[in-house]
């Protein structure tokens, strides 16, 4: 088995990139009718964030970029701010290293070439942010980004001053962000070259996982070996919290690896994803400590592995998420009816939202810079309350470009097993008998990046194996 190596796109693929992000988002606030003349005279800061220091120590924590500014700038050195004055054009106000500073952590990236990189119409400075604020003071202003420099202007050479000149306007902040979130939803080249290569990285952590997991080992050790694996190939860290737990812990959604260790028998949850460039992937791959799994694990992997092939192929342009939820849903009761833990017809079980004792989340969310990127909710659509919902990300009819995950799962949570409300409720739709026989089986969840293509689908993450016999074939060597 070959691991691809993760390829990063060209300097002017980038800045070509860059620039029609730019361009394509100012057309499209320019377009908005009701911002009226305001674009016109407005101005648009867009800050990148400062670091968070680490008390006791020199050091801050881990920094990353506000993703707006990251998006638009193309840069993701903490203490930057992007503007954009529609007479002017776009500016990049950098960051410059003194001599403590050159010292300590090295040199600041030279002004010039920042232009030329990130194809902004001028950087300058950041100190002399202040001065270009004060020119502007009075008009209207939007803050997009970190909203940090409002609380400590000080750390992008500005006083609070500044900053007081400015009328904000949260309407027109509104207007602009919702716009800049609609177009962060549709991937363009660049952005899906780094997803891809973050989802190389991702299969270099996972296949590390597959192979080097021994009986005996704790998931704190084997989420070593899988986060070494994604940075071995290139990512710079994980996208987020590595998750790999075993056994009973399976069933704990978010759980932190621990000490506990790895046992012949049981299966093992590894949801991990690279970051690659700033850029997310996100994968969940659930497999046994044994060379094969027992007929129980087996019966579960195969109904949660249909359901999640059906809502891959499902994917397309015009599709409505939730219905693929809602589909995912009927397959996750059909084959526990088929298990004999559930009972009932189908749809009346989906109705009450019995499958959601086993099925708590919802199918994915859309990925990208964030690992549960923005504007998962079409305009105008709320959240609901019902079980089978309320923890549902996407409610967006489907579109060329979108990357979304779809990760359907079954567990046996006791939390909810165990829950007289629930039981009460569900009396008979569960076979309490068999459900408490398994409350310790853990869970088995099977996730994947999907781009949605003009035709259908692509699977970002298909060379990380998920069919039962690849597994196997794995865990045997
Ligand atoms: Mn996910």
């Amino acid at each position: 088995m070959t691991i691809r190596a993760a390829q990063r796109p060209d300097a002017d693929r980038l800045r070509a990139a860059l620039v029609a992000r730019r361009a394509g988002l100012r057309t499209t606030w320019e377009a908005d009718d009701d911002l009226g003349a305001g674009l016109e005279d407005a101005v648009v800061v867009v800050p990148g964030g400062l670091v968070l220091p680490v008390e006791g120590s020199d050091q801050h924590y881990g920094f990353r970029a506000h993703d707006d500014h990251y998006y638009l700038s193309g840069t993701r050195a903490p203490g930057q701010v992007l503007v954009l004055d529609p007479e002017e054009g776009w500016t990049l106000f950098a960051f410059v290293a003194s001599q403590e500073d050159r010292v300590w952590h090295g040199d600041s990236a030279p002004i010039e070439a920042q232009g030329e990189a990130y194809g902004v119409d001028s950087v300058r400075p950041i100190a002399e942010l202040g001065t270009w604020l004060g020119e502007r003071a009075g008009r209207p202003a939007a803050l997009l980004g970190s909203h940090d420099v409002l609380e400590q202007p000080i750390g992008y050479d500005l006083h609070p001053g500044h900053l007081e000149g400015l009328a904000f306007d949260a309407d027109l902040i509104g207007r602009l962000q919702g716009r800049l979130t609609a177009a962060r939803r549709i991937k363009d080249d660049v952005e899906l070259d780094l997803m891809r290569a973050a989802a190389v990285c991702s299969h270099a952590g996972h296949h590390a996982g597959m192979t080097l997991a021994r009986a005996g080992m704790t998931e704190r050790a084997l989420q070593v070996e899988i986060d070494a694996g994604f940075q071995r190939a290139g990512a710079e860290r994980p996208a987020y919290g590595t998750i790999a737990a075993t056994g009973s812990n399976a069933a704990v959604l978010h759980a932190h690896p621990g000490a506990r260790p790895l046992a012949e028998g049981d299966m093992v949850l590894v949801d991990a994803g690279a970051e690659f460039d700033g850029y997310d992937s996100d994968v969940t791959r659930t497999w046994p400590v044994s060379a094969t799994f027992t007929a129980s694990q087996r019966a579960i992997y195969d109904i949660v592995l249909d359901v999640q092939r059906t809502a891959i192929a499902g994917l397309a342009p015009g599709v409505e998420y939730r219905d693929l939820h809602m589909q995912a849903a009927r397959g996750v009761a059909a084959g526990l009816v088929d298990f004999g833990l559930l009972r009932g017809d189908v749809e009346g079980l989906v109705e009450r939202d019995a499958h959601a004792l086993f099925l708590p989340h919802g199918l994915g969310h859309l990925i990208g810079l964030a690992t549960h990127d923005v504007g998962g909710y079409a305009e105008g659509r709320e959240r609901s309350e019902r079980p089978g919902l309320k923890f549902l990300r996407i409610d967006l009819p489907m579109e060329a470009g979108h990357v979304v995950t779809i990760e359907p799962g079954i567990y046996f949570v006791p939390a909810l097993l165990q829950d007289a409300e629930l039981r009460h409720k569900h009396h008979d739709d569960v076979n309490w008998e068999l459900a408490d026989s398994m409350l310790a089986w853990g869970g088995i969840r099977i996730e994947d990046d999907v781009l949605v293509t003009e035709s259908g689908s692509e699977v970002l993450t298909a060379d990380i194996p998920k069919l039962p016999d690849e597994i196997e074939a794995l865990r045997a060597v």
